[in-house]
């Protein structure tokens, strides 16, 4: 059993964006056209109350793009961006969200940013969609989306450490690339065996 999964294809990681990632609605009609070619669709959406902890307004006299030290580990501050309820937070309305099984919200803990669809930023809690991959048989994941350095990468790299064969659809994302973060996650992908397809 193959799953797409589709990472935060939102609004605000679009151009006119709150967290806009350069051509990030070029990819919509190409993530439409490869549904069909899966058993399943599963979607993400980054949903974050306001004053998020991974906001830089919600730390006075950062800027946003720095990095700050959080209990679990380095975070980038980010602008205010996918907050629930929000326009910024839909689905981008060019992409066909009819298809989609499951959608799996993250990023909700005020204190506790969420890049994966399986594990916050802690790398503790778990978002619950490897249970449901697991319960419906799937073993295969084709991951696509925004952005390929952040929300796609750490989705790939834990979903090979759960044992999932992960594929990334490079044409289907777009990267933030913050200070050389896009070949940071490649190398990375690449060393957890994950496919990466030009
Ligand atoms: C993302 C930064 C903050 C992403 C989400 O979807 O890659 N990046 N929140
Ligand atoms: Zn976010």
């Amino acid at each position: 059993m193959k799953a797409l999964i589709v990472i935060d294809p939102q609004n605000d990681f679009c151009p006119g964006g709150a967290l806009a990632v350069a051509g990030g609605d070029e990819i919509m009609p190409r993530i439409n056209a490869m549904m069909a070619d899966f058993d399943l669709v599963v979607l993400t959406q980054d949903w974050h109350p306001a004053g998020h902890s991974s906001f830089a307004s919600s730390h006075s006299g950062s800027d946003p793009f720095t990095v700050t030290e959080m209990p679990y580990g380095p975070q980038v501050l980010w602008p205010d961006h996918c907050i629930q309820g929000s326009d910024g937070a839909l689905f981008h309305p060019a992409l066909n969200t009819d298809r989609a099984d499951a959608i799996i919200r993250k990023g909700m803990n005020p204190a506790v940013d969420s890049y994966s669809a399986f594990f916050e930023n802690d790398k503790v809690t778990a978002t619950g969609l490897a249970g449901f991959l697991n319960g419906r048989g799937c073993t295969d994941l084709t991951m696509v989306g925004l952005a390929t350095d952040y929300c796609v990468a750490w989705s790939a790299l834990d979903g090979a450490a759960q044992g999932f064969k992960v594929d990334v659809i490079l044409p289907a994302c777009r990267a933030i690339d913050l200070e050389g973060s896009l070949d940071a996650a490649l190398g990375e992908m690449r060393g957890a065996g994950i496919g990466l397809s030009e």
